[in-house]
């Protein structure tokens, strides 16, 4: 194992006083931070009432912010619910916005405008550390991975970016800094592949002696290329030197957000940080393990609380604390065994990461996207509990209007303006907002409409009930927050006029 780079790249010394001047003192232009944490689940976090995790920092930062009960990611998968996040756009009006491959081709495209173009065009600086998920270079498959990787994050609107390509579990694992993987070596060129496996290369299903670090769950298929004793999605041959290891990534994220902050100490920054916690493989650092007494789901989680709490030390340490609006959340629901070995599931013990919803990650049910979000800005945001709906399509249109009330033309056009209630100046939230898993919902915050569709109502891999059904299904979500009860037939009403603000926004 490397040296624990924090210490390796000289940060954790690094005494910075709590008053070291900082020029950046305009109200109307703070620097925003997006923290967006990766399957961590509305139960998850203590700041949410579940005793079983104790999540310190998470706590500090509801402490001096506003904590959202009743606030959704757009999809219950990453790469739509983060399409949507930058973009304003619902990532179901497209059919290219699934779980994207590590080779895929950049899903949000260059002539798109998203939410860093905003910031950047009002003079802030941008930048995107950690994970990305959005595909990089024109097409699938057709990336430089040894070069030059582009059209890329530069091109929608991140000056700088640090990041992995796709997720914790699929190849290429590397780094890809500003456009080109980081410690790429030309005698060793690197090749991806996500339908033929290189010669010579061994695989974790035929190699399990190999997998010294985590073996994967059955017939999940995270049993190709071997990297780091852990085997992945995909096949990936050559870049040995550029591997990251899997018991750092977290400590690489959090150097780079801590680095950019201490960078951009006086000029306005936006900054969008998406950690590998507590996605799988959950491998986290040694100075973690065993510490959660709940397995390494467990201890990721409090390696995310050690991340945010870096985060919110640099900006005191920096003079920032005062003027940097930070959004906390998640892209979707939980999971607990999503494709390796790592006892999560017997581990759990009286946590329940989805809280008392029903569902999880990959599930249209209220679990599957109804995510922690805790907004916080020193003394613009008044400390506590906010229960109106609120759903991340907003926060473009809502970033927008904290800096000048414009938005161009044609951007973000599912997005509105949220700020006073994500600012807690107005209880009132979304009149409805609208989900994607398999099935689509709408829901105005009591009640919600799933319509009938087509797909399995369980998967067995993950323990999860997906929420799809032969028949439409309707549940009050202020008397059955657990959505036992189908109520469809004996409110007819209510479905037909959920159902025509749905039809209305797909545009049928
Ligand atoms: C799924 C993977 C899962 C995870 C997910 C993406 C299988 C069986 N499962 O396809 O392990 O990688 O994709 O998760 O392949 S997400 O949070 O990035 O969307
Ligand atoms: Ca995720």
């Amino acid at each position: 194992m490397k040296p624990f780079q924090w210490i390796f790249l000289g940060l954790g010394a690094t005494a910075l006083t709590a008053n070291s001047a900082s020029k950046q003192k305009d109200d109307s232009r703070p620097n925003v931070i997006f923290l967006v944490a990766d399957d961590i689940g509305y139960g998850d976090l203590s700041c949410y009432g579940e005793k079983t995790i104790h999540t310190p920092n998470v706590e500090r930062l509801a402490a001096q912010g506003l904590r959202f009960t009743d606030a959704h990611s757009v999809a219950a998968t990453s790469t739509p619910s983060r399409y949507a996040l930058f973009t304003g756009h619902y990532s179901w009006r497209r059919n290219d916005t699934g779980i994207a491959a590590g080779n895929a081709g950049m899903v949000i495209r260059p002539e798109q405008y998203t939410v860093a173009d905003m910031f950047k065009q009002r003079g802030y600086s941008t930048g995107a550390i950690g994970k990305w998920h959005l595909g990089m270079a024109d097409k699938t498959g057709e990336q430089d991975w040894n070069g030059h990787i582009t059209p890329g994050p530069s091109d929608i609107g991140f000056e700088y970016s640090y990041l992995m390509a796709a997720t914790g579990d699929r190849v290429p694992c590397v780094w890809v800094e500003n456009e080109h993987v980081v410690n790429a070596d030309p005698n060793d060129p690197i090749e991806v592949s996500y339908t033929t496996p290189f010669p010579g290369e061994p695989l974790g299903k035929d190699h399990p002696e190999m997998l010294t670090k985590l073996k994967p769950s059955p017939n999940h298929g995270h049993d190709q290329a071997i990297v780091n004793g852990i085997s992945r999605i995909g096949y990936m041959k050559g870049g040995k030197r550029a591997l990251w290891e899997d018991e750092n990534i977290a400590d690489s994220i959090t150097c780079k957000a801590v680095q950019f902050i201490k960078g951009h100490k006086d000029k306005p920054f936006f900054l969008y940080v998406g950690t590998n916690d507590v996605h799988v493989p959950r491998y986290p650092h040694p100075r973690f393990v065993g510490k959660s007494g709940m397995g390494y789901r467990g201890d990721a989680l409090l390696q995310f609380d050690w991340t945010v709490g870096k985060i919110l030390d640099a900006l005191e340490e920096n003079g920032l604390a005062e003027n940097t609006l930070i959004i906390l959340t998640s892209d979707n629901g939980p999971v607990v065994d999503d494709g390796y070995a790592d006892r999560a599931v017997e581990l759990l013990g009286n946590h329940r990461p989805w809280g008392d919803f029903r569902g999880g990650k990959y599930s249209i049910f209220e679990a599957g996207t109804r995510v922690p979000l805790i907004v916080a800005w020193h003394v613009k945001v008044k400390p506590g509990v906010s229960d109106a709906l609120v759903s991340q399509i907003d926060f473009f249109a809502s970033m927008a209007h904290l800096i000048d009330g414009n938005i161009e033309e044609g951007a973000a056009p599912d997005s509105r303006n949220a700020l006073p209630t994500l600012l807690g100046k107005n209880k009132k939230g979304r009149k409805y907002i609208i989900e994607k898993a398999n099935a689509i919902s709408v829901s105005d915050g009591e009640w919600k409409y799933i319509p009938a569709c087509n797909g399995r109502t369980f998967d067995n891999l993950t323990n999860i009930e997906l929420g799809n059904s032969d028949v439409d299904q309707l549940y009050n979500l202020k008397n059955d927050r657990g959505e036992k009860v189908n109520l469809a037939t004996q409110h007819p009403e209510v479905v037909a006029r959920l159902k025509a603000i749905l039809q209305k926004e797909q545009g049928n």
